[in-house]
């Protein structure tokens, strides 16, 4: 799907799987981000507290990224976020089964408003304790060129997600933003 107007895709996920990352990777130069220490114990010092966007230029469509909170606290802030939106990457870190069922719960959240496309952006697959990007596939009961395996902070892997949501949109017919 190529249109003049900017595509808006929004990235959500649960804590710490790399949304925050993925946006800057992508899109460095016009960048708003909102992060602040957290004052929850999440792994790592910073947190998303309202929402990251990212404007990003793929064969000459442009395309407007924002991110998703992903503390539970922040959960209001989805609807106003999926608002025009044409299609989601779900992030869910390998490491953290865990935080599989909560990835689950949103996005039967945010598909069950709108039927969006989507693709599901899976990092941190080197860690120890990871799940293969084929177990992760299952558990969400998807086929592979749905879900794709990334590092959030690399480029080609960032972009890679994008351009297979991208191809997704392609497949189906126009949703109404
Ligand atoms: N080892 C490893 N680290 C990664 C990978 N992808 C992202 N990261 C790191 O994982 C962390 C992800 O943090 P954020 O991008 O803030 O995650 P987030 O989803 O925005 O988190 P919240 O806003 O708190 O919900 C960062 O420190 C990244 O550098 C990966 O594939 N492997
Ligand atoms: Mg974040």
């Amino acid at each position: 799907m190529m249109t003049k107007q900017a595509l808006k895709i929004v990235i959500s996920g649960p804590v710490g799987a790399g949304k925050t990352s993925l946006i800057t990777t992508l899109t460095d130069a016009y960048c708003i981000s909102t992060e602040a220490r957290s004052s929850e114990q999440i792994g790592k010092t910073h947190t998303t507290v309202g929402l990251d966007f990212g404007v990003l230029q793929i064969g000459g469509q442009t395309i407007h990224l924002c991110g998703t909170p992903g503390q539970a606290r922040f959960d209001f802030m989805w609807d106003i976020l999926c608002q025009g939106t044409l299609g989601l990457v779900l992030m869910v870190a390998a490491n953290r089964p865990q935080d599989f069922p909560h990835a689950r719960r949103i996005l039967e959240f945010i598909t069950s408003r709108k039927p969006l496309p989507f693709v599901i952006g899976v990092t941190k697959s080197e860690l120890e304790d990871a799940w293969q990007t084929e177990d992760v596939a299952a558990y969400f009961e998807l086929e592979m060129n749905q879900v794709i395996a990334l590092n959030a902070t690399q480029l080609a892997g960032s972009r890679a997600v994008i351009a297979s949501l991208l191809r997704l949109l392609q497949t189906v017919s126009p949703v109404e933003a």
